[in-house]
């Protein structure tokens, strides 16, 4: 078996991989080689786990599969995407959970007398003692990605191992709201081992991929409805971005739950609430308009919080990712805390009451001896189109196209990111035709969502649907706007799509609008290090799929110039 030999780790999940290719001696992200070795460990350690699970679940007809076990499963997948968990010593925690389940799921087959199916035997190189992270950290080695010698099978393994991150991080959001589906479940468990699969073919692996994509779509709908049935259907909202008089609490990630949650806790404290980044969309729910706290967001994308943590004041609350690991001279590690499968060495936990509910009283307590947050900017911004809003909207949108006056959709969704390779991103916005409209969703919006770019007729020429997630959103009104104008095929339709990529959710995010049928996406600023050419090949010959290259280029190639 392939190891390490001379690296100190791999990874190349992500956009900003070292020299495109892979990090090796330390992520560019910030993640130690330890940490990234240790993640490697643990999503074998939820593969050994989901050997056993299925195997209890075949062997009593699915009634022994608990929520316990898939919220392991996904929680472990979750805490490995970039920008979720540094946090060695709770890494180590959940390693160590998992060998309990996975010893329990055992003796539990051997009790029921079930022949143990020895298919992935080969994930039982973890017969180790817990003794000290040197031991674990040395059994890592040799599960991570470079454990697979051909680079094909291991660029379509990683690349369904990065799906399935993404459709974890989905599921387990939706689980919070009380929203299971046991198919997406099972098969995050199966597809996750077939990753370690030797039998497997390319082409078996490539079919999987795209499977992947069919359950992606499945598992942001799920949380679609999740959020949409408890917090109602987002609408056209204006978002103050100036701060006021109050000490204020930062929420920042996807966690919509956990927004709910902090906003009932900390009314009338005093205490008023901002989001940032990826919680931004929260101010397009009806259920969350009538805190009279809940008063704007402050910032921009993740990568931007070094700077703007400082001058909030105020504590900080991370539900989900993206964390950037603070400066050395950072004076806000006392203020942050994370949550859910988010931890930082020295950073704060979220604390749990007894009935398994998160109790923020330390962070309201700490935000009322805070200072109000420092104003960085001023005025609102527009947001809220997500499916149900945008439909209601489609009558003005279909006489929009057909009078002339909207030529043109651009899907922009996705990632933002530190390079500054992504002002392609602002710079494609602003040379944007007038009578082109940006469909966006996910942090990629920082790049162009405060450029007053106007609207048409009364509809803005930025439509965010919500977070990365809402994608989904941007599939359904393509969809609608298919069947409004009568096509046959949803690459008939007047849009473009230009996706920035950057962490794991946008991966999932790619392969469900592949399974949607869209095709001739272009997805940058760089193309992932993880596609083998004859993967990417693949990719290019039946789907289209295409890079970037300059704004100039790239608008006269959309036909957008
Ligand atoms: Fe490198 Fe990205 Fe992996 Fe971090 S997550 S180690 S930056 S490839
Ligand atoms: Fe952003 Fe991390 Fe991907 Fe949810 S918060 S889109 S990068």
């Amino acid at each position: 078996m392939c190891n390490l030999d001379n690296k100190n780790m791999f990874c190349y999940q992500c956009q900003e991989t070292a020299k495109g290719t892979g990090c090796e001696i330390i992520g560019v992200c910030g993640k130690t080689a330890t940490t990234a070795n240790l993640q490697d460990l643990l999503v074998w350690t939820a593969k050994l786990v989901g050997n056993y699970n299925s195997q209890l679940k075949k062997a009593t007809n699915g009634l022994e599969s608990t929520d316990l076990i898939n919220r392991y499963i996904i929680n472990s997948l979750f805490i490995t995407i970039t920008n979720a968990n540094f946090d060695d010593e709770a890494i180590v925690e959940e390693i160590k959970k998992g060998f309990i389940l996975r010893n329990n799921l055992k003796n539990r087959l051997l009790e029921l007398n079930v022949t143990l199916d020895e298919k992935f035997e080969n994930l039982e190189l973890l017969n180790y003692e817990f003794s000290t992270l040197e031991d674990l950290e040395r059994v890592s080695k040799s599960v991570g990605i470079l454990r697979t010698e051909n680079e094909d099978i291991r660029s379509l393994r990683e690349l369904l191992t990065y799906g399935l991150k993404g459709m974890a991080a989905y599921a387990e959001h939706a689980m919070n709201l009380g929203k299971m589906d046991s198919e997406i479940f099972n098969f995050i468990e199966e597809a996750l081992l077939a990753t370690s699969d030797d039998s497997l073919s390319g082409d078996e692996l490539t079919s999987l991929v795209l499977k992947t994509g069919e359950f992606g779509v499945k598992a942001m709908a799920l949380l679609d409805g999740a959020n949409t049935s408890k917090y109602g259907n987002p609408e056209i909202s204006k978002v103050n971005l100036g701060v006021g008089t109050n000490p204020g609490i930062l929420i920042t990630g996807h966690d919509l739950k956990d927004l709910e949650d902090l906003l009932e806790q900390s009314k009338d404290s005093g205490v008023d609430i901002y989001t940032h980044s990826e919680m931004l969309p929260g101010h397009y729910y009806p259920a969350f308009k009538k805190y009279s706290h809940f008063v704007g967001n402050y910032g921009n994308a993740w990568w931007k919080q070094v700077e703007e943590f400082e001058t909030f004041n105020g504590p900080i609350l991370f539900t989900t990712n993206c964390i950037v690991p603070p400066k050395k001279t950072s004076t806000y590690n006392d203020r942050v805390f994370t949550a859910n499968a988010t931890g930082y060495p020295g950073w704060k936990k979220v604390k749990i009451d007894n009935n398994g509910k998160k109790d923020f009283s330390d962070i309201i307590e700490m935000a009322k001896k805070c200072k109000a947050p420092q104003e960085i900017e001023t005025g609102e911004i527009i947001g809220g189109f997500a499916h149900n809003q945008v439909i209601a909207l489609a009558d003005k949108i279909v006489d929009a196209v057909k009078s002339g006056s909207i030529k043109n959709f651009v899907v922009m969704a996705g990632c933002d990111g530190r390079s500054s390779s992504r002002n392609y991103y602002t710079d494609f916005a602003k040379e944007l035709p007038m009578d082109s409209v940006i469909l966006t969703a996910g942090c990629a919006k920082y790049k162009y969502n405060k450029l007053n770019l106007g609207d048409i007729n009364g509809i803005p020429r930025v439509l965010d649907a919500g977070q990365c997630n809402d994608s989904y959103s941007l599939a359904v009104i393509a969809l609608t706007l298919k069947d409004a104008f009568g096509l046959e095929d949803i690459n008939d339709l007047p849009i473009t799509y230009n996706i920035a990529w950057y962490e794991q959710k946008a991966v999932i995010v790619l392969l469900a609008l592949l399974h949607l049928g869209v095709k001739n996406i272009h997805i940058g600023p760089t193309l992932p290090g993880f596609l083998s050419p004859n993967v990417a090949k693949v990719l290019v010959e039946n789907f289209g799929l295409a890079g970037i290259t300059t704004v100039e280029e790239d608008l006269n190639k959309f036909g957008l110039k």
